[in-house]
């Protein structure tokens, strides 16, 4: 094995970091294979360290699971029965029954389904967008993961970039609020670390004792789903005290005195016991934030996803504006998505977005079992693995085995998702084409050419769809297919498109760093900051109304699926075997028989799961934790949290509810083995 050349790259996976990598290629009789991944310095964010996942990818490139060849199905559907097909075979049946489903249903029987699989511009929203555009195919809401936050900052601020994680080293508060850095991006944390270094206090918001908050100097383990009533106590706590900035929301905020009125709404004793966390600390928080500056909030995804998400993250970015921290380095807010690039992908479509029907992609259950005039007769799944990843995991299973769905998977490596389509189609990973990706926590953007050649007969996505094009009879002479071409109709187009074509980790034109109130402003359409925006205040109908707690008796646990160090929603999963275990209160457990190891079902009137069971006092009494991501072979029954997360919505953007799920635990029921049945059975 000879190490034919070092390249540089960079990680496009769904985190908000965007590493700089260095990757090795080595030639032996397979052919040329990507060898080793390290970080570099490139993106001073990143700074030489990344993940342990991604230092693992070649396993993930060259692993079992990794799909080498079009499959087409030949046993039932779900049965994961394929035989091998040539390109030519597979593309040529999956044009035709596209072709066939518009002419005799109309196009919008076509679902395509896709996410951030990796999060790059070329393989994501370019030509696969064209294809289905000029098919009139349905057009699938991609609502599943930061639409509320950014419905509510984009709302209030507009696209004014966040506190870089940078500028966290020069915080003297940092507030961590819905947000598991240690799992979900782990740059943060040397910055956390500098800050403390110099005596900086730190905060944690989250209804699990998280990492950081061991050496917190306050958590407080809220119940999910009432962040939007804690955060309107501590706004009630400063205007009422005497501690707002009036001065500042004089000169740069709209909507003062509506918020201060729903805010008087919640005073700290009221909030504090929905949220079921002392009084007395919700009060010390609202002084350490008062008291403290620069602070700084980093605002996650945990506190969006249930029926409150989207006011709850208002009410949070409305904070700094109420307690006047902007205008310094390191104060302010960061959010789920703080780097505004202003890349304009329609450059590379061609084709204007159609009025066709919506399908909420959180609904994708519903959409393949309800939906009529016309059903969806083809499905076309790539970059995600939505029967592990989407709400109402029944029914999405059950939609996926319709007989007269045809189901076409794009994928890297056997999913669960695959396992029950009707063709299946391998692709290429970031190592393995031209990516172009921005940061949405790092300020940055860079462009890689692929490091080695494709595993097998792996196709990049640009590749598929200009063929899909070709045989549909949609592609039209001259336009940009090839992603040379693509690169530069993004780059030519795009506000930010000198930052683009310098490629190379550019930093965000105005700097990587910028500080909110002195360098980034609001970029709302009257540059003021609106504390209760009016098309919110219409889509939420009543921005900041609390909805209550959804628990019956029947179902009186929360269930949460936050995310696994070890894998990037249910990417790598196929890498991972151990069993899954759900953590459970020691109240709850003891309340229940059930011991750690334990084998228990968790149930509700959507599914079941049946795992292992934790017993751990890192998450509160009536809070279970099942990990999102999880495949069919990490719980017993083949079911994942998503089995239990409901297809509701949030009150802004249509959002996921995965954090909503209400729940009952008990200890699974096994027939007692007896000791002669065991012994008859052995061998
Ligand atoms: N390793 C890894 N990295 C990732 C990902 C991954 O799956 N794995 N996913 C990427 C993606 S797609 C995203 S969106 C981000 C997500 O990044 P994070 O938001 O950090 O991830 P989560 O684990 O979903 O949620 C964060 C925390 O919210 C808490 N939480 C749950 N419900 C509530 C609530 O009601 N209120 C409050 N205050 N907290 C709550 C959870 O306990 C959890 O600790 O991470 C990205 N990075
Ligand atoms: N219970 C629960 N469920 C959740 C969440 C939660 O908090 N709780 N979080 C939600 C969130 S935040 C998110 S973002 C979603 C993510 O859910 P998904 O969007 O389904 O993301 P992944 O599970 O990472 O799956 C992405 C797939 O795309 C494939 N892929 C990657 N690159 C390419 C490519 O270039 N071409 C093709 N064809 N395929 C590619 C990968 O192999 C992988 O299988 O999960 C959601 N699901
Ligand atoms: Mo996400």
């Amino acid at each position: 094995m000879a190490l034919v050349k070092q390249l540089n790259s960079g990680c496009p996976l769904d985190c908000p970091d965007l590493c700089s990598l260095q990757v090795d290629v080595t030639v032996d009789e397979a052919g040329e294979r990507v060898s080793a991944v390290r970080g570099t310095g490139e993106n001073p964010l990143t700074d030489g360290f990344i993940c342990e996942k991604v230092r693992r990818f070649p396993e993930h490139m060259y692993g079992a699971d990794r799909l080498a060849t079009p499959l087409l199905r030949t046993g039932a559907k779900g049965g994961a029965h394929f035989r091998r097909a040539s390109w030519d075979e597979a593309l040529a049946l999956v044009a035709e029954r596209l072709l066939e489903a518009r002419d005799a249903h109309g196009g919008e029987s076509i679902l395509p389904f896709n996410y951030g699989g990796s999060n790059g511009y070329l393989t994501d929203g370019a030509l696969d967008a064209r294809l289905f555009r000029r098919l009139g195919a349905s057009r699938c809401l991609h609502t599943v993961c930061a639409v509320p936050t950014t419905r509510a900052r984009l709302g209030m601020y507009g696209p004014m970039p966040g506190v870089a994680l940078e500028d966290y080293a020069s915080a003297s508060l940092i507030l961590i609020w819905g947000c598991n850095p240690h799992a979900t991006g782990i740059h943060l944390l040397p910055r956390v670390k500098a800050a403390r270094a110099k005596g900086a206090k730190l905060v944690v918001v989250d209804p699990r004792r998280i990492p950081l908050a061991r050496s917190a100097d306050l958590h407080l383990p809220i119940r999910p789903g009432t962040d939007m009533v804690v955060a309107l106590a501590i706004i009630d706590w400063l205007f009422s005290s005497g501690r707002s900035d009036e001065r500042f929301l004089a000169a740069h905020a709209s909507g003062r005195d509506a918020l201060a009125e729903r805010a008087a709404l919640w005073p700290i004793p009221r909030a504090a016991a929905v949220a079921g966390v002392p009084a007395v600390d919700l009060e010390r928080l609202a002084r350490m934030y008062a008291d403290a500056s620069p602070a700084v909030i980093r605002c996650g995804w945990g506190q969006e996803r249930n029926r409150n998400g989207g006011g709850a993250t208002a009410a949070i970015l409305a904070l700094p504006a109420v307690a006047g921290k902007f205008g310094v380095r390191g104060g302010g807010f960061t959010g789920s998505n703080s780097s505004p690039w202003r890349v304009d992908k329609e450059a590379m479509v061609r084709e204007p977005e159609t009025d066709s029907r919506a399908v909420n992609m959180n609904r994708l259950g519903r959409a393949l079992t309800q939906l009529d005039d016309p059903p969806v007769s083809a499905l076309f799944v790539y970059n995600c693995n939505p029967l592990a990843t989407m709400p109402n995991q029944a029914l999405v299973r059950e939609g996926l085995l319709r007989e007269d769905l045809f189901t076409v998977v794009s994928e890297q490596v056997m999913t669960d998702t695959a396992r029950y389509a009707d063709v299946v189609l391998p692709a290429t990973t970031f190592l393995e084409h031209r990516e172009i990706r921005k940061g949405y926590g790092s300020m940055r953007i860079y462009d890689a050419g692929p490091a080695a050649a494709p595993f097998a007969e792996a196709r990049p996505n640009y590749a598929l769809f200009a063929e899909l094009l070709d045989r549909t009879g949609l592609a039209r002479p001259g336009e940009p297919t090839s992603p040379e071409a693509l690169a530069t109709a993004l780059a030519e187009a795009s506000e930010h498109g000198a930052a683009l074509a310098a490629g190379d980790f550019a930093p965000l034109p105005g700097g990587a760093t910028q500080v909110q109130m002195v360098d980034a402003f609001p970029a709302t359409p009257d540059g003021r900051i609106h504390l209760l925006p009016e098309a919110l205040e219409a889509e939420a109908g009543g921005l900041y109304g609390y909805r209550d707690d959804p628990a019956t008796d029947a179902f009186p646990l929360s269930l949460i699926s936050p995310a696994l160090a070890r894998q990037v929603s249910s990417t790598f999963g196929q890498l991972h075997r151990d069993p899954a275990s759900v953590q459970i209160h020691p109240d709850d457990a003891a309340a229940r028989g059930v011991s750690s190891g334990d084998a228990v079902r968790i149930w509700s009137a959507l599914g079941e799961v049946r795992c292992l069971a934790k017993v751990s006092d890192a998450t509160r009494p009536g809070v279970l934790v099942l990990a999102k991501g999880l495949w069919a072979h990490h719980t017993t029954n083949g079911n994942s949290s998503n089995a239990l997360s409901p297809d509701t919505l949030a009150d802004l953007g249509g959002g996921a509810c995965f954090n909503d799920a209400r729940v009952q635990l008990a200890q699974e029921i096994t027939t007692p083995v007896t000791p002669r049945e065991a012994a008859s059975s052995g061998g």
